[in-house]
């Protein structure tokens, strides 16, 4: 048996039962089939770079991720916590108009009006912050993501900083950064339970743009197109599709995706605001290759590493489960703090079963733990251990 068939089979006990949990609490999960056609908003991708949870959380293969530098827009994983808006806001980008809070002249702005007051381009890890749920022991609810809920994307937009100027300043005693969701709450569902309305803290503002471009093209509607919130070097969740309202606030969202979802807390708790939220990301790698059988001889092992939200400072490798490691080299450009560098080493490697496992340092001086602790939803891990692939040499 190949390490494909024992991750397949353990995520595939875990993953079933996941996802009943979740259908039995909120009914909006629907089991979706390998053989079935991809949704129509995604239908522009292919069904075969996926591991498909549901309609609305697909999950990029690992050998997928192979040693992609940016990862192509029709292989980005995707995550709906709501059905995606209807195509027709995508018809006439320019005039998606937002609506801008807690400044000195509120009002609103289109995506036109943007254009006009600054351009940059950011690469960074996008990451759903259940990426690597499934590698936990204790069982999770949530979608069993294990490598494949992360890409690296180049984001074209505008500084959230000078739409906040553009429009008299932010309000002296706001604290958080606050973006909503455009997509449409159906009738006699109180908002605040189901629409995705983030906060951060404000000093996000140095990083964050309202992105209408990825990876050099128009952004497409099921990745938040026209306009979507990046905070390089935050979670997922963070990064708020269709966005239809930005503001400076001194409290964070009352929403249950800000209040008491995406909290970190020991195994069996409630989330709540005291809890730690899931804002910026950690240094972590994965190998992508090889994941299967490999012959006697010299062997690529590659994978990707990021280091959060300071620079990557090195890549190690073992082969043999973490007793011995070695350093791995990164492949092509730096493209900056948030952006992820794919790494290959190669070696030589014996006949025999061997744990490869991968362990990245930040220019701040953070690696990997081996073991990252267990938390209810099973939150960001990072471990070196759990992420380890066994592979058989004959
Ligand atoms: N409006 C809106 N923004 C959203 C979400 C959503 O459901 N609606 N999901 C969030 C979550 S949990 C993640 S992980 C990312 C997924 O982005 P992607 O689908 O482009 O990969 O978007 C975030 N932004
Ligand atoms: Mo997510």
């Amino acid at each position: 048996m190949n390490i494909q068939t024992q991750v397949k089979r353990r995520h595939f006990l875990i993953g079933s039962a996941g996802t009943m949990a979740a259908a039995a609490v909120g009914g909006s999960v629907t089991a979706q089939n390998a053989t079935d056609p991809l949704p129509e908003y995604v239908a522009w991708k292919d069904p075969d770079d996926f591991i498909i949870h549901s309609k609305q959380t697909l999950e990029t293969k690992r050998a997928v991720q192979g040693t992609e530098l940016i990862t192509p827009s029709d292989e980005l994983y995707i995550r709906n916590n709501l059905p995606a808006p209807s195509e027709d806001i995508v018809a006439d980008r320019d005039t998606w108009e937002i609506e801008i809070n807690g400044v000195a002249n509120p009002g609103k702005m289109t995506v036109g009006d943007m254009k006009t007051l600054g351009v940059e381009t950011v690469v960074c890890v996008l990451q759903c912050s259940g990426n690597g749920r499934a590698f936990f022991d204790h069982e999770t609810s949530g979608s069993q993501w294990s490598v494949g809920a992360a890409g690296n994307v180049v984001w074209t937009g505008v500084p959230v900083r000078a739409v906040i100027e553009a429009m008299g300043g932010a309000d002296a005693d706001a604290v958080f950064l606050t973006g909503t969701g455009g997509e449409e709450i159906p009738d006699g569902l109180p908002p605040e339970t189901i629409q995705v309305e983030r906060s951060v803290p404000k000093a996000a503002m140095d990083q964050a743009i309202l992105a209408w471009e990825m990876n050099g093209e128009p952004l497409p509607l099921a990745h938040g197109g026209p306009l979507r919130l990046v905070i390089p070097g935050y979670y997922g969740v963070n990064n708020v599709k269709y966005i239809k309202r930005l503001a400076m606030t001194v409290e964070e969202s009352p929403n249950k995706i800000q209040q008491t979802s995406y909290r970190v807390r020991p195994v069996g708790e409630k989330g709540d605001p005291s809890q730690p939220s899931m804002y910026e990301m950690v240094v972590k790698s994965w190998i992508t290759g090889p994941l299967m059988d490999a012959a006697t001889g010299k062997v690529q092992i590659h994978g990707v590493a990021m280091g959060g939200v300071s620079g990557l400072d090195k890549i190690e490798v073992s082969t043999d489960g973490g007793q011995n490691w070695a350093e791995a080299q990164f492949l092509g450009p730096d493209l900056g703090p948030y952006a992820w560098r794919p790494f290959v080493m190669i070696t030589e490697l014996s006949e025999g079963t061997h744990m490869l496992a991968s362990r990245a340092t930040n220019e701040a001086g953070d690696s990997q733990p081996e073991t990252f602790p267990p938390n209810e939803r099973g939150y960001g891990n990072n471990g070196w251990r759990a992420h380890a692939v066994d592979v058989t040499v004959s």
